[in-house]
C-alpha cells in the first residue's frame, strides 16, 4: 500500500479538482487527484467541438483566490474559446506545480467507506487501491455525455461524433453532408462553424431554444488592463452576486416600464450581448408577465433575422425564457438564411433510428456523411452515479438517490451515511446557475475549512444528519417552486433524457445567499452534522 495511502483523494482535474488539490496541499495534507484524461481541464479537455466557448465573460471565468495568479493571465476574447480555457488551466497547473499530485489516464470505478478503519478505499481501472481519510468529488455536473439510444448507430457508414467527446484532431467537413442532433449551447455554437465548411448542414431539432447574441470580440490591451485593475471587484462579485458574476440589470421588474422603455432596454441588451437577457429584469425567473416580455422580444428578433417565415416560426421557443440555460451564440439564427442549412423539427417528424446512409425520420431518411450528437449530458448526477460509491453499511448513492433525481444532500456538499465524502458542484448546490469558477471557489474553500476544523479538533469523521438533508431538500424545493423553473422540461430537471426520472435538484436562491448559509453552518460549529472523535492512542 505504502505510497497509495493519502489524507485526501480527489476525483477530477478540472477547475474543481485543481483548486481542491492546491488548498489541501497548502494545508500540509497528502493529496492524490485521479483523472481519466491524459491532461488537466475536465470538461474543457473533452469538449473540443468547433466553436466551443464559455458563456460567462472570460474575465470572470477564472480563479480569484490568488491575486498574483489572477494578474498573470490575460484573456484574449470576451468569451474564451475552449483552447484558451484549456491553456488557462494548464497555466494554473504549471504555476501552482500541481501535476506531481495528479494521476492521469486513471478512472475511479469504486469507492467504499471502511467503517472500522474510518477510511475510504478507492479502486481504479488500473487495478490500484488508494486509501484516504477524505474523499472528494470534482467530477463536474456536465461531464457524462448523453447519447440517446437510437437504434442502428453501429450500421452508419460515415463519421459520428458527440460534441462532449470530440477528437483531438481537426474534423474536416469540407464537401460533406452533416446532420446535427441537438441545439443546446453545444449545437448552437458548433453549427455556424460547421456551416462554413459543410456542403449541407441539417439541424434535427426537438425543442426550439432562446439564443441571445454573444457579441464576442477581441479584448483590447486597455480592456485587459482594466480587468486586471478590477481584480478586487471581480473577486467581490464571486461572493456578493446571485450568479457569481456582475451582469447588467435595471434592478426592476419589466412591469415597471412602458412598452417603449422595455424595447429600448432589450435592444441595448441584445446589442451589447451575453447572458444579460436573463438579468436585465429582477423577476424574469418568477413573474410570467416579465418573462413574456423578454421571451417575446427574442421571438420577434428571430422573425426579424430569418427571411423564411416558416423556418422562423419553427425556431420560436415557447417555454419560459431562462428556465432552460439561456444560450448565447454567434450568427446562429443568421445561418438559416443560407441555402445549404436546413431545419427539421422532430416534433412532427421524430427520429426512427440511424441507418447506414443517414438518419431515418418517420417521413424518410436524411442522407449524410457525418452525424453529430449535440445531445448534452446526464447532467447533475450522471457522473457520480457512474461510480460505485458505497457509504456506511455498503449503502450506495444509487440506493440513496433512486435513479438520480431523488437526491438527498446537505448543502449539496455532503450526505448522511457518507462520512468525510464531499461533492464540489454537487446537486442541490447553486453551481449550474452560476459562473462555475465562483461556485467552485466557494465549495472548495468551505470543504477546506471543514477539514481544517476536523484536523484541529482531532475529529475522525463528519457526516450530515438525516434531518439536515430533509430540511435542505425542502428548502431547495420551496425555493424552486416559487419560480418558473419546474414548469419546463430541461436538463435541470433530468427531462433531457428519455425515460429518466424527473426532479429539480438545484438550489435556486443564489450563490451569495448560499454562501451565507454555508458560512453560518460552519460558524455554528458545523450545525446539522455529526462527528466521531479520533481514538486516543493508548
Ligand atoms: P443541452 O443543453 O442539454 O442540449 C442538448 C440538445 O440535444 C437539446 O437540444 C436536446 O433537445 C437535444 N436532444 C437530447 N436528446 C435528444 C433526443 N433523444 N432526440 C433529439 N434531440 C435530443 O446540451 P449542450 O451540450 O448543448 O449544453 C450543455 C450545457 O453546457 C449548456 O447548458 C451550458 O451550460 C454548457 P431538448 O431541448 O431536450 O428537447
Amino acid at each position: 500500500m505504502g505510497e497509495k495511502q493519502f489524507d485526501a483523494v480527489v476525483i477530477g482535474a478540472g477547475f474543481a479538482g485543481l483548486y481542491m488539490l492546491h488548498r489541501l496541499r497548502q494545508r500540509g495534507l497528502s493529496v492524490k487527484v485521479i483523472e481519466a484524461a491524459d491532461g488537466v481541464g475536465g470538461v474543457w479537455y473533452w469538449s473540443r467541438y468547433p466553436g466551443a466557448k464559455c458563456d460567462s465573460d472570460s474575465i470572470f471565468y477564472n480563479f480569484t483566490f490568488s491575486e498574483e495568479l489572477y494578474k498573470k493571465w490575460r484573456w484574449k476574447d470576451r468569451y474564451a474559446s475552449q483552447p484558451e480555457i484549456l491553456e488557462y488551466l494548464n497555466f494554473v497547473a504549471d504555476e501552482l506545480d500541481l501535476r506531481p499530485n495528479i494521476q492521469f489516464k486513471t478512472r475511479v470505478n469504486k469507492a467504499k467507506f471502511n467503517n472500522e478503519r474510518k477510511q475510504w478505499e478507492i479502486e481504479t481501472d488500473s487495478n490500484e487501491t488508494f486509501t484516504a481519510k477524505y474523499f472528494i468529488s470534482g467530477v463536474g455536473c456536465l461531464s457524462t455525455t448523453n447519447i440517446p439510444p437510437f437504434e442502428g448507430t453501429e450500421t452508419f457508414k460515415g463519421e459520428q461524433y458527440h460534441t462532449g467527446r470530440w477528437p483531438h484532431e481537426k474534423v474536416d467537413f469540407t464537401g460533406k453532408r452533416v446532420v446535427i442532433i441537438g441545439n443546446g449551447s453545444s449545437g448552437v455554437q458548433a453549427m455556424p462553424e460547421i456551416a462554413k465548411e459543410a456542403k449541407e448542414l441539417t439541424l434535427l431539432m426537438r425543442t426550439p431554444h432562446y439564443v441571445a447574441e454573444a457579441r464576442n470580440k477581441r479584448l483590447s490591451k486597455e480592456e485587459q488592463d482594466q480587468a486586471i485593475a478590477n481584480y478586487a471587484e471581480i473577486r467581490d462579485s464571486f461572493s456578493t452576486t446571485p450568479g457569481g458574476i456582475s451582469m447588467y440589470t435595471t434592478g426592476k421588474s419589466a412591469t415597471e416600464f412602458t412598452a417603449q422603455q422595455q424595447k429600448e432596454t432589450l435592444d441595448y441588451v441584445w446589442d451589447t450581448g451575453g447572458l444579460a437577457l436573463g438579468s436585465v429584469y429582477t423577476d424574469t425567473g418568477i413573474n410570467k408577465e416579465t418573462n413574456f416580455v423578454v421571451s417575446q422580444y427574442v421571438r420577434d428578433k428571430i422573425d426579424e433575422i430569418i427571411e423564411n417565415p416558416e423556418k422562423a416560426q419553427l425556431l420560436h421557443p415557447d417555454y419560459y425564457i431562462t428556465t432552460k440555460r439561456l444560450i448565447i451564440g454567434t450568427n446562429f439564427y443568421e445561418i438559416f438564411n443560407e441555402e445549404h442549412v436546413n431545419l427539421v423539427s422532430l416534433k412532427e417528424n421524430p427520429i426512427q433510428g440511424i441507418v447506414e446512409d443517414g438518419v431515418k425520420l418517420s417521413d424518410g431518411t436524411i442522407e449524410c456523411d457525418v452525424i453529430i450528437y449535440a445531445t448534452g449530458y446526464e447532467a447533475m448526477t450522471g457522473s457520480l452515479l457512474k461510480i460505485d460509491i458505497q457509504g456506511r453499511d455498503g449503502q450506495t448513492i444509487q440506493e440513496k438517490w433512486g435513479e438520480g433525481r431523488d437526491v438527498k444532500t446537505y448543502l449539496g456538499l455532503t450526505m448522511e451515511n457518507f462520512p468525510n465524502f464531499f461533492m464540489i458542484t454537487g446537486p442541490q448546490s447553486p453551481s449550474v446557475l452560476t459562473n462555475m469558477p465562483a461556485a467552485i471557489e466557494q465549495h472548495v474553500d468551505w470543504i477546506d475549512h471543514c477539514i481544517e476544523y476536523l484536523e484541529t479538533n482531532a475529529l475522525q469523521t463528519i457526516e450530515a444528519q438525516k434531518v439536515s438533508e430533509l430540511k435542505w431538500g425542502r428548502q431547495c424545493d420551496d425555493l424552486a417552486n416559487a419560480t418558473l423553473f419546474p414548469h419546463t422540461n430541461s436538463w435541470y430537471t433530468g427531462a433531457n433524457i428519455d425515460g429518466a426520472q424527473r426532479g429539480f435538484v438545484i438550489y435556486v436562491g443564489g450563490l451569495n445567499n448560499y454562501k451565507q448559509i454555508c458560512d453560518q453552518v460552519a460558524d455554528n460549529h458545523y450545525e446539522g452534522f455529526s462527528f466521531e472523535k479520533a481514538q486516543a492512542n493508548v
